[in-house]
C-alpha cells in the first residue's frame, strides 16, 4: 500500500467482499482494527455511517466461570431459532502469551465453525493505543457494518478492563459461579454494577443458591431505579438455564428500546470515545510543542517568569489550534 487514495481502496475492497460474505475479509478488517494506526483510521471512516443497528451482548467474569460454554450454549439456541446470524468476538486483555485460553474457546465453539452464520473471532491487546477499549468498538461497527447484527463479546478475566469492555455492549451479563466466595471483590471491581443479567453458573454444584440469594441481597442493598438485573442459574455443561438467560437479555434489550434508553446509552458511550480520542490526541500534541519553536518560546517565558505557568498552558492549548490540520 502506497498512498492514501490506496489504503482507502484496499479497505473499501475489504468491506465490499465482507458484506458479501467473504470471511477471510472481514478476519482481515478486525486485524486492521487490531493493530490500530493509519489503517483503522480509514476503516473507523469507511464502516461509521452503515453501523449503529448492531446489538452487541457481552459476556464477562473471572476466569473458568464457564464463559466459552454459555456463549456456544447460547449460539446453539439463538441459531435454533433461525433469525440471524451471530458473531462472537472472544477478548484476552492479558498478554499474547496466553493464548492457550483462547484457542481453548476455539475448541468449545467449533461445533459452530461450519455454520455459515457464525463468526468466530478472537482479539488480543497488540499494545496499540488505547488498547482494547479502542479496539472493542470498532470491531463491533465493523461486524455491524458487514451484516452481522448480534454479536457476542467474550471478555476474560476480572479487572478494569473488563469493565471497560463490557461497558461498551447494549446488554452486559457477568457470569458468577456456585463456589462463589469473592463476592465482595467482584463487587470492589466494579463488575456488578454494570450487569443487566447476572448468571450463576455451575448450578449444578454445592453453593449455587446462595450465591444467588447473595447477589440478590447485594441487588436489594444497591437500591437500584429502572432495570433491576434478574438472577439466572445456569449449568452451562448441560444447557440447563440457558433459556432463561436468553430470555432475560431479550427481556433486557426491550426494556432498552422501549424506553429510549438505547439510545441514550449508545450516544453516550460515542461521547466517550470522543473524549478519550481527544484527549489521548491532545496528549499526543501537548508533547510534541515541547520540541517546537513556540513550545520552546513558551518555556523560556515561563522560565523568565514572564508567565505563570496557567497563562503558559493557556498559550500552549492557543498555540495548539495551529497545530491542527
Ligand atoms: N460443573 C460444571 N462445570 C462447568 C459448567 N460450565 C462450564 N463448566 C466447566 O468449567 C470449565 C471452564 O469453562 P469455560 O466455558 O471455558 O469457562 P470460561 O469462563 O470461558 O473460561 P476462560 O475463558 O478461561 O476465562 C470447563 O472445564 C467447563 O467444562 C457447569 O455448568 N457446571
Ligand atoms: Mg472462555
Amino acid at each position: 500500500v502506497s498512498g492514501a487514495g490506496d489504503l482507502e481502496g484496499v479497505v473499501e475492497g475489504l468491506v465490499g467482499s465482507a458484506v458479501g460474505g467473504d470471511r477471510r475479509a472481514l478476519a482481515r478488517l478486525l486485524s486492521i482494527v487490531e493493530r490500530g494506526g493509519e489503517a483503522a483510521r480509514t476503516l473507523s471512516r469507511v464502516v461509521f455511517p452503515a453501523s449503529g443497528g448492531g446489538y452487541s451482548v457481552g459476556i464477562t467474569g473471572a476466569p473458568g466461570v464457564g464463559k466459552s460454554t454459555l456463549t456456544a450454549r447460547l449460539l446453539g439456541l439463538l441459531r435454533a431459532s433461525g433469525k440471524e446470524s451471530v458473531a462472537v468476538l472472544a477478548i484476552d486483555p492479558s498478554s499474547p502469551l496466553s493464548g492457550g485460553a483462547i484457542l481453548g474457546d476455539r475448541v468449545r465453539m467449533q461445533e459452530h465453525t461450519l455454520d455459515p452464520g457464525v463468526f468466530v473471532r478472537s482479539m488480543a491487546s497488540r499494545g496499540a493505543l488505547g488498547g482494547l477499549s479502542r479496539a472493542v468498538p470498532e470491531a463491533l461497527r465493523v461486524l455491524d457494518a458487514t451484516g452481522w447484527p448480534l454479536t457476542i463479546v467474550e471478555t476474560v478475566g476480572a479487572g478494569q478492563v473488563e469493565v471497560d469492555v463490557a461497558g461498551v455492549c447494549d446488554t452486559t451479563v457477568v457470569v458468577v459461579d456456585a463456589g462463589w466466595g469473592d463476592a465482595v471483590q467482584a463487587n470492589k471491581a466494579g463488575i456488578l454494577e454494570i450487569a443487566d443479567v447476572l448468571v450463576v453458573n455451575k448450578a449444578d454444584r454445592a453453593g449455587a443458591r446462595s450465591a444467588a440469594r447473595d447477589l440478590e441481597q447485594m441487588l436489594d442493598l444497591s437500591a437500584v431505579s429502572g432495570w433491576r438485573p434478574p438472577v439466572v442459574s445456569t449449568v452451562a455443561e448441560s444447557g440447563e438455564g440457558v433459556e432463561k438467560l436468553l430470555a432475560a437479555v431479550e427481556e433486557h434489550r426491550g426494556h432498552l428500546e422501549s424506553s429510549g434508553e438505547r439510545e441514550r446509552a449508545r450516544d453516550g458511550r460515542l461521547l466517550a470515545e470522543l473524549q478519550q480520542l481527544a484527549l489521548a490526541r491532545l496528549v499526543e500534541l501537548v508533547a510534541l510543542l515541547g520540541s517546537s519553536d513556540s513550545g520552546i518560546g513558551t518555556r523560556r517565558a515561563l522560565a523568565a517568569r514572564e508567565l505563570d505557568p496557567y497563562e503558559a498552558a493557556d498559550r500552549v492549548l492557543v498555540d495548539l489550534a495551529g497545530v491542527l490540520p
